[in-house]
């Protein structure tokens, strides 16, 4: 018995790829099969009738067969026709004002261009992502509203010229906006390039440009929103969380890196729409093969749901009449540069060499012209399938999806770049594209208007417009929007940290454990600790935080189904469905897109968290730096601990784990407050102060602090000590009176401990008074020091303003020195204001495993160096003999020829 052959209309040419049998026998068994095929899909239905033929391969391979393991479908729409959820919309409407957002959208970059060359922008990317905007737009992304935190929506970086083109028409934005694209320092502001909240607070949500952080931060954002729900931080109907996503763009490790944690976790509130138009900036993503089918098995694999959205309606109807199966064949064989060329060349290309191979392909496509060949439409561009795949993606449970939607990049550019390779970059149309490109989008420009590309936007009151502000009203407004509306919250009053102004006492401690101590206080807090969010990519256990496993629980949306080994101890690793730390595993890149949705949720929740997320302080500028510049950019708020910092204090790693320079980079953020503390009571004044100016003030800053893990007895807190320690650097020791020469010496982190031996060998053997210095952070007194010199330099004729650091250092006699655990250039951020200038030792140069005392005297670090260096300044301004700094050389020990640690 055969299978009944399809009816057009329900065509599902899946089945149409059965192997031709090769010989009699093979005929019968397929025929048998094809039987009970047909009897269990009509009497059990699909599902179990599935599961019935994958038992069958299970047992073949039980039986040692390599069964081919399925990882992609036939090149062909995920959704069969008569699956299709219709289209509930006004498509004519929706085609119009489609029309007139892509024209805008154009005509934004060729007038930018036209004033001024090289401002740059992108028509191709949003001309081939139209219609996937534009029925999510219309029929799917949720505003934010009452009791409804709205969908999250990762828009395309390079797609922007788009979304503030549908803004205009919704009359959000107004001309002299657009007219201002990049040009955001025109008066009256302009548009900036991408999606940057940093640059528009009221619009932009979620920065996207730099490519692969969008979809790696889309992931975390719809665990983070899981997260709070668990915790019953927020409640009401749950957002979606929706990514578009370039083709080229899943080259990014980060776009695919944690597809996993995203189908373990369920996340089926995530969406992503890969706009598959085939081509990046210089060519195609995958010329000799296929981008959609690649991406379905490597999605499938990591357990998303998959739907592929390849050809448009007009396809329907020939696969629908193909009764050889060849046209599923010649879609299969054709390569991407293949499809890419039909894109660019006319409908007689297409017929000869797409059909033309086969002559029952040719007569299938006979009533068609050339022109109609060539407009035969993919499946991003047909709004019909587009929405039947955005319905069946927010309908589907338990897994998130991902649609992969063909396209073509610069559709509708013709001549000037539909399908080009140079496309990416076409940023101006002369007077015939543009009117061609008028012609067909229909858009009412008259012939002696547009060589100026004027904007167009239909009246208020026309059926357009009024189409278009219902669909969003019905969806809750506009989109995208960041609101922020948040209650401060009231931070623990400075009692609250007085153990740590007291010093330990007698027990040695580590800023590490102090932290550690504080976080745990923290977490117990009435008013703040539930909103405490530990963050750590498997290193708990190195930093001590290990005790917080059991007291708050890991978070786990399956909770805890296995009893841990270590169930008996009082630690032991206990995951809970309400847990509150994110252990996020091995990745920084994952840990610090949690830090970013937990530090924004005061603006996509409307509520503080506050994170604290704690990592080897060398994989984190130097590993992610491009998420840390991003956090600056959306505004986020927390603590980031930089743990085992230092170059010769993490003494036994070596190389690759030694660092001497977060600190250096994270100077480059522009609203991280950085602090290398010395001692626990510095790093609770820091970390108080960081709560009250982002949690009770509201400021859009964030912090960076070090953490070490050398112990020793923490002194308390000298008197007044707070607001130094806070702008960057005040006196902690002086050294003793009465001595014949004056010296400073600035230390941070645990090598001020060097600082205050060499404190005591100068005053012993070289009657050298010095007073010791905390730096706690050289960043913030740079700044300060500039911020006033820039002052002065532009009033000039007024009284010249002094930065901190010269009110505190002008009064002082003497050489000043700075030493640290990081690279000379730290300090000397500083030195143009020290008074006589500042002589600095640093860690520059790759690290070495070996002991501390080791390492610091091979990067002249130690005490002793110290030592020599402030002789060796006194004696520069003429103060001591030189013949002395040689005998402290020879006295202390230091080898005048021993190795430089730097090698360029
Ligand atoms: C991390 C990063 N590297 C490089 C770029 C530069 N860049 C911008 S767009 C683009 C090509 C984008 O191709 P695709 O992702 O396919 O998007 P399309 O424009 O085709 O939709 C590149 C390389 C970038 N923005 N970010
Ligand atoms: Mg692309």
């Amino acid at each position: 018995m055969k299978l009944p052959k399809p009816e057009p209309k329900n065509s599902t040419p899946e089945l149409r790829v059965l192997p031709k049998p090769e010989n009699a026998d093979e005929s019968k068994w397929l025929e048998s099969l094809e039987s009970v095929l047909e009897f269990a899909l009509k009497s059990q239905g699909p599902e179990r009738t599935a599961r019935f033929v994958e038992s069958l391969t299970a047992r073949l391979r039980g039986q040692g067969v390599e069964a081919p393991r399925v990882v992609s479908t036939p090149y062909l729409n995920t959704i069969p026709v008569e699956k299709q959820a219709p289209f509930p919309g006004d498509w004519e409407m929706e085609r119009r004002t489609k029309s007139y957002i892509r024209w805008n959208a154009m005509a934004m970059v060729v007038n930018a261009n036209r004033a001024h060359s090289g401002l740059g922008g992108h028509i191709s990317t949003y001309a081939s992502a139209a219609t996937l905007y534009e029925v999510a737009f219309n029929h799917f992304l949720r505003a934010r509203a009452e009791a409804f935190v709205g969908d999250m929506v990762y828009f395309q970086g390079h797609a922007t010229p788009g979304i503030y083109a549908r803004a205009f028409l919704e009359g959000r934005l107004e001309e002299r906006h657009l007219q201002n694209f990049r040009q955001e320092l025109a008066e009256g502001g302009g548009l900036s390039s991408y999606p940057h909240p940093y640059l528009m607070p009221d619009f932009w949500q979620f920065p996207t440009v730099s490519m692969g952080l969008g979809p790696l931060l889309s992931i975390y954002q719809a665990r983070f929103n899981r997260y709070l729900r668990a915790r019953g931080l927020a409640k009401g109907e749950e957002a979606r969380v929706w990514a578009f996503i370039g083709d080229g763009e899943t080259d990014e490790p980060e776009t695919l890196g944690s597809l996993t944690l995203a189908a373990r976790e369920n996340l089926d509130n995530l969406i992503w729409v890969i706009n598959c138009n085939l081509q990046r900036l210089d060519g195609p993503v995958r010329g000799n093969g296929k981008i959609i089918q690649e991406l379905e098995a490597v999605f499938q694999g990591a357990g998303w749901n998959v739907i592929k959205v390849i050809w448009g309606s007009d396809w329907d109807k020939l696969l629908a009449a193909d009764q050889t199966g060849l046209l599923l064949k010649r879609m299969e064989e054709a390569v991407d540069g293949d499809y890419q060329k039909y894109s660019v060349e006319p409908g007689s290309y297409t017929r000869k060499h797409f059909f033309g191979k086969h002559p029952e392909l040719l007569r299938l496509v006979n009533h068609l012209t050339d022109e109609q060949i060539h407009k035969l439409l993919r499946g991003g561009h047909d709004s019909r399938k587009v929405y039947a795949a955005y319905q069946a993606a927010i309908a589907h449970t338990g897994q998130p999806t991902v649609i992969l939607a063909k396209t073509v990049k610069g559709y509708g550019l013709g001549e000037a770049g539909e399908g080009r390779n140079v496309t990416h970059q076409q940023k101006k149309l002369n007077e015939k594209e543009l009117r061609e490109f008028r012609e067909r989008f229909e858009i009412p420009i008259s012939d002696e208007e547009i060589a100026e590309t004027p904007f167009f936007r239909p009246p208020p009151n026309s059926r357009e417009t009024q189409y278009l502000l219902a669909r969003r009203k019905k969806l809750g407004g506009f989109l995208p929007r960041r609101v922020v509306e948040v209650e401060p919250i009231k931070v623990p009053e400075p009692e609250f940290f007085a153990e740590f102004f007291k010093g330990s006492s007698r027990f040695e401690v580590s800023t590490t454990m102090g932290f550690v101590r504080l976080l745990s206080l923290l977490t117990r807090n009435k008013t703040i600790g539930r909103r405490v969010v530990p963050i750590i990519p498997d290193e708990a256990r190195t930093f001590g935080l290990d005790a917080l496993f059991r007291e708050i629980g890991i978070y786990s949306p399956k909770g805890q189904l296995y009893e841990p080994v270590d169930i008996k101890s009082l630690l032991y690793y206990h995951e809970a469905k309400d847990g509150q730390i994110l252990e996020e595993g091995i990745t920084e890149a994952g840990s610090m897109a949690s830090f970013i949705a937990a530090g924004t949720s005061y603006a996509s929740h409307g509520s503080h968290l506050i994170p604290f997320y704690i990592y080897y302080s060398m994989f984190g500028f130097q590993r992610i730096g491009d998420l840390m510049w991003l956090a600056g950019d959306m505004k986020a708020r927390g603590f980031l601990l930089g743990a085992t910092a230092g170059r010769t204090t993490l003494n036994g790693e070596g190389l690759q784990h030694q660092d001497g320079h977060s600190l250096l980079l994270s100077s480059t953020i522009p609203p991280l407050l950085t602090y290398d503390p010395a001692f626990t009571y510095e790093l609770a004044v820091i970390i108080a102060e960081g709560m009250k100016r982002m949690y009770a003030q509201g400021e859009d800053v964030f912090y960076y602090l070090t953490l070490y893990n050398e112990n020793f007895v923490m002194p308390s807190m000298p008197e007044g000590a707070e607001d130094g320690i806070l702008r960057g650097l005040y006196k902690f020791k002086p050294g003793p009176e009465k001595q014949k020469l004056k010296a400073h010496i600035l230390g941070s982190g645990p090598i001020i401990r060097e600082a205050l031996r060499a404190q005591e060998i100068l005053a012993e053997k070289f009657d050298v008074s010095a007073d010791v210095w905390s730096a706690t952070s050289y960043k913030l007194l740079r700044n300060d020091a500039l911020r006033a010199k820039r002052w002065n330099m532009l009033h000039p004729a007024e009284q010249p303003k002094n930065s901190y650091l010269e009110s505190l250092l002008e009064k002082e006699q003497g050489v000043f020195v700075a030493v640290s655990d990081n690279m000379k250039i730290v300090p000397d951020q500083i030195a143009p204001w020290v008074p006589g200038g500042l002589t600095t030792l640093g860690t520059d140069g790759y690290g070495r495993s070996d002991t501390r005392e080791q390492l610091r005297r091979f990067f002249e670090v130690d005490s002793e160096c110290t030592v020599i260096a402030t002789l060796h300044a006194l004696a520069e301004k003429g103060k001591l003999e030189k013949g002395i700094v040689t005998k402290a050389i020879k006295e202390l020990g230091v080898d005048p020829e021993k190795a430089h640690p730097q090698t360029v």
